[in-house]
Order: C-alpha cells, then structure tokens, then sequence
C-alpha cells in the first residue's frame, strides 16, 4: 500500500530533485502568502434557499485570490464544455518515464486519498465520463491524462491528470512514480489535493501536505464531496430548502471547517505537544516551504445535486475557473481571452 510517507517514497525522490528544479517550482508560485485574512464572505446566507442558490463564496475562502465574478465562471464553464474535441484522453502511464516528456501544455494534477474522488471531479469538471469511478478503493492505477479546451486540428489547451490515490487499495510503487512526476514535471503548474472532511486530515493527508510544501510544489485544496457535508443523506437533498436553521447550520460549519483547514500550520498555545494536529503544525511550520494557496474550493461531483441542472456540479464552475487561473488561461496574459 502507498502511504505518502517520508522514509518511504519519498526519500528516494528526494535524492533525485535537483536544487534547479525546485526554484523552477518556486517561480511557478508566486503568489502564495496569506494576504488578505478578511477576505470572508459578508452576505447573509438565509436568502440561500437551494443549492442552486448558492454562492462561491459560500462554498469556498478566499485570502489570496478574489472569488470569480459571474462573467468568470460563465467563461470557465465556456472554457471545459464537452465538444466534440474535448474532453480527450491522452494517455496512461504507470511510470514517470513513459510519459510523453515534450508536450507543452500546461498541466494540473488531481491527488488524494483512494475514494476521496479524483476521477468523479474529472468527469464533473469535463461534464462526461471519462475516467472510471467507483466505489472500490484504488480504482485508478495508473496517471491518466485528459486534455481540454482543443478545437479541430488543434492541440488540448490544458491537461489534467488523475491519479491513482493513497492509502487502502494503493501500491507503493504508484506512490513512487507520482512522486516523481510531481518533482521532475516541467508542465506542471498546479496540484489540487482533494480532502473529505467528513474524515478529516487523515495521516495520509497530512503526509502529502508536508511534502508537497518541503519540495516547494504549488498546491491548492480542493474538498470534496461537499454534498455530504450540507446534507447527512442523499435523500435529504430534496428538502434542504425547506429547513432554514439547518442550512445556515451547515453552511456556518463548513466556514469553520474552512477556517480550521487554513490555520493548520498554526500552533495553538493551548495545545497539547502529543495532540497529533498539534505535530502535523511543528511539522508544517518545519518544513519552512510554500504554504497551499490561499483558496480552498468545496465542491460535488454528484450530478443531481442540484434542481436546476445547468448547475448540476455543485460549485464546479469555480474550480473550474481556478484551472485556468493556474494555467494562464484566466486572460491575465496578453493575447488570451477569458
Ligand atoms: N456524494 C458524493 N459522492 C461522490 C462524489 N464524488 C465521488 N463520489 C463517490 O465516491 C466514490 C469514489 O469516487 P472516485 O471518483 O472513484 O474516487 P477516486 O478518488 O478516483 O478513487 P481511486 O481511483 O480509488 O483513488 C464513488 O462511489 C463516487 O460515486 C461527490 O461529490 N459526492
Ligand atoms: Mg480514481
């Protein structure tokens, strides 16, 4: 089984990222400090009456980045529309070495825990079902690449990789792979690591965290599964709307979810030292890389969670639009339009 643990894996990639390298990651992200802590939504959320009501600020903090504007997320919806030229399957590799090194679109990676759904949020954010899912742990064994946004005769814009997750159902030697890939890509500009709250940080999780800060890999959070953070059962969706006070419950709690999730590296001065979240900060604060952006997106991959369909992946619009940010596709570079 792969954990992403440090005397595993890891040690062994380490000896293999050269100095050069990780200034080379350095520069890919640049924008990591906390800069803007009150960056909080102010709107009332009573209004919210259904899940199609709901705001990306609702779902999400920002303190780096500004939540997309509506003209944003109807760009990047734009940007992933299934056509008949995208989403494409580019390739699978099961080693580093075997991926195509000379391609030159920018590349984002999806990680996480076996079953957190790496491969679901694929097929939501390309709206089709090109990866396979499923409730078997470790599912995806090899790194899959998808390219979006190509046209006819023209090449993929970005491409996404999902890959095999850690923990129960993994193999080592993915771990080993992905590990490289992570360290030696030239491509890659983002990794999106999928947490579920409803579990919490697990070791796993806070194993990865630390590596991908101590290597200087530009990472971001991504929570997944958020449907079943507002809604215990899937057939209490229908009646969300009716219950206000357990709604804006809800909604409260996943902002202090948030909340807990951007203070991790923080040590509480009432701590004690052998509490394991108190270690996880020592060890984050050690690592002295990085920190994941400030912007934590919460989404569903579940389609009929919302009534209005049009909206069917709960808050997939902003992930969406954080892609293209990560990629250059965001229209902050002469000569590309959002
Ligand atoms: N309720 C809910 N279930 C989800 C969501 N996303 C995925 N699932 C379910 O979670 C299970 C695992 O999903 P996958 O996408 O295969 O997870 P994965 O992370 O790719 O798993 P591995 O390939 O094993 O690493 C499936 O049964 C999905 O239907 C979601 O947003 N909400
Ligand atoms: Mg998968």
């Amino acid at each position: 089984m792969w954990k992403p643990h440090p005397t595993s894996p890891y040690r062994l990639c380490q000896t293999l990222l050269s100095q050069q390298q990780r200034c080379h990651l350095q520069t890919l992200s640049p924008n990591l400090q906390h800069t803007n802590p009150n960056n909080k939504p102010t709107t009332s959320t009573a209004h919210r009456t259904s899940f199609d009501d709901l705001q990306p600020t609702d779902l999400a903090a920002y303190w780096d980045t500004q939540p997309p504007n509506s003209t944003q997320l109807k760009s990047a919806s734009r940007f992933f529309a299934h056509t008949r030229h995208s989403p494409v399957k580019l390739y699978s590799a099961a080693q580093f070495r075997t991926i195509p090194h000379d391609s030159r679109e920018p590349e984002v990676a999806f990680l996480g825990k076996t079953n957190v759904g790496k491969s679901s949020l694929i097929n939501a954010l390309v709206d089709h079902e090109i990866c396979r899912s499923g409730d078997k742990r470790g599912k995806t064994t090899e790194m899959n690449a998808y390219g979006i946004g190509g046209t006819k005769g023209g090449e993929s814009k970005i491409v996404l990789l999902d890959m095999p997750g850690y923990g129960t159902g993994s193999k080592l030697e993915q771990g080993e792979e992905i590990m490289k890939y992570l360290q030696r890509r030239k491509q890659l500009r983002r990794t999106f690591i999928l947490l579920d709250l409803r579990h919490g940080i697990k070791p796993g999780d806070q194993q990865i965290l630390t590596l991908l800060r101590q290597y200087a890999i530009p990472h971001q959070i991504v929570v997944s599964k958020v449907d079943r953070l507002l809604c215990d059962r899937v057939q209490d969706l229908k009646h969300w709307h009716s219950n206000q006070i357990v709604r804006n419950s809800k909604l409260a709690k996943l902002q202090i979810d948030l909340d807990a999730l951007r203070a991790m590296d923080q040590i509480p001065s009432d701590s004690n030292p052998s509490d394991p979240q108190y270690e996880f900060a020592v060890r984050l604060k050690e690592t002295k890389g990085p920190p994941p952006l400030g912007e934590i997106i919460c989404v569903s991959a579940m389609k009929d969670v919302a009534r209005n369909l049009k909206k069917s992946h709960l808050n997939i619009d902003a992930l969406r639009w954080s892609i293209m940010q990560a990629t250059g596709f965001d229209g902050s570079f002469e000569g590309v339009c959002p």
